[in-house]
């Protein structure tokens, strides 16, 4: 029997995974909440969100999050986060409950009284699947359906590296399952609003290539949410534009916060590892995707990325 499927009779159960949740945590989440609904165990799903979900990902049963979590739970299931500190407010919850089950894909997870991990996973949803499948639990469409968009989103559809064959048959199972593959994808990948294109131009013409570190960076202003009226939570596809440039390997997004910090998105498409850059900033991820928050002013920023590229050279 699955570790995850194990002592769920009369607890109080919180369902969680890391502050801002992506395709890849929501999915696992919903799905999971989805399996414990229809297994009749009580449960909430709850995550620590700066504004709103993106609408790229409104496929999902987002009806599911409960907005007040309880203020302490006997067990805590978290998907797609390495550390406590990602739970974000939810992380003292962490330290109450008397079982935390970590199920995840980063590497080396620091929490968790029971770890279902593997850092080779390319998605924390297909390490679900395994559990999910080891069970002989029958996946419903709209469990498929959570599952898939996990997939979809960690692999950049079916692109990145970390594709490899058995995502294409948990691909494949989920479709028998009735997953609506086109559907999720063009909700992620096909629908971005007028604004929001207008705003891609703008980030376009603003970017720069440092050819010595193969490096494109580019930035994006508070005063641009306003000038194109366009929530915050809707920008997160800018990196995957920027990324496109031939001559570079790595891409950085540089996102100015409301008290004038800074985020950064990191991609890359070589060895190099940005994990280890966005860990200079305190920041993680994985190897080709990852991301991280300063204090740093954005030259600063963009010298420091350099030289932590560098030094993988
Ligand atoms: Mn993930």
């Amino acid at each position: 029997m699955s570790e995850l499927f194990k002592n769920l009779e009369n607890k109080s159960i919180l369902i969680t995974g890391h502050v801002n949740p992506d395709g890849d945590a929501l999915g696992a989440a919903l799905s999971f909440k989805l399996i414990l609904d229809e297994l009749g165990f009580d449960s909430d799903v709850c995550f620590d969100i700066n504004g709103k979900v993106p609408s790229s990902l409104d496929h999902l049963p987002l009806n599911l999050i409960s907005q007040n979590p309880k203020d302490n739970y006997d067990k805590l299931i978290v998907f797609d986060c390495g550390n406590p500190q990602r739970l974000g407010e939810l992380e003292i919850l962490s330290d109450t409950a008397s079982e935390v089950v970590v199920v995840d894909h980063h590497i080396d997870p620091s929490f968790g009284d029971v770890q279902i991990i593997d850092p080779t996973a390319a998605s924390t949803t297909q390490v679900l699947y395994r559990e999910i499948t080891k069970q002989n639990y029958e996946i419903s469409k709209n469990i498929a359906n959570c599952l898939m968009t996990g997939l979809i989103t960690d692999t950049g559809r079916f692109q990145y590296s970390n594709t490899d064959s058995e995502v294409f048959n948990i691909a494949a199972a989920l479709m028998d399952a009735g997953a609506d593959l086109t559907k999720i994808s063009e909700n992620i990948y096909g629908s971005i609003s007028f604004n929001a294109m207008k705003l891609q131009s703008e980030i376009i013409k603003r970017i720069e290539l440092f050819s010595d570190h193969s490096l494109v960076v580019s930035y994006v202003f508070q005063e641009d949410y306003k000038t194109y009226n366009i929530e915050e939570s809707e920008v997160d596809f800018l990196i995957d534009s920027i990324r496109l440039v031939k001559e570079s390997n790595i891409a950085l997004l540089i996102k100015e916060q409301p008290d004038m910090s800074f985020k950064g998105s990191l991609r890359s498409r070589n060895d190099i590892d940005v994990q280890l850059i966005a860990s200079i900033f305190g920041g993680g991820g994985h190897k080709a995707a990852s991301g991280f928050s300063t204090n740093n002013d954005m030259k600063n920023i963009v010298n420091e990325v350099k030289k932590a590229i560098e030094l993988q050279l």
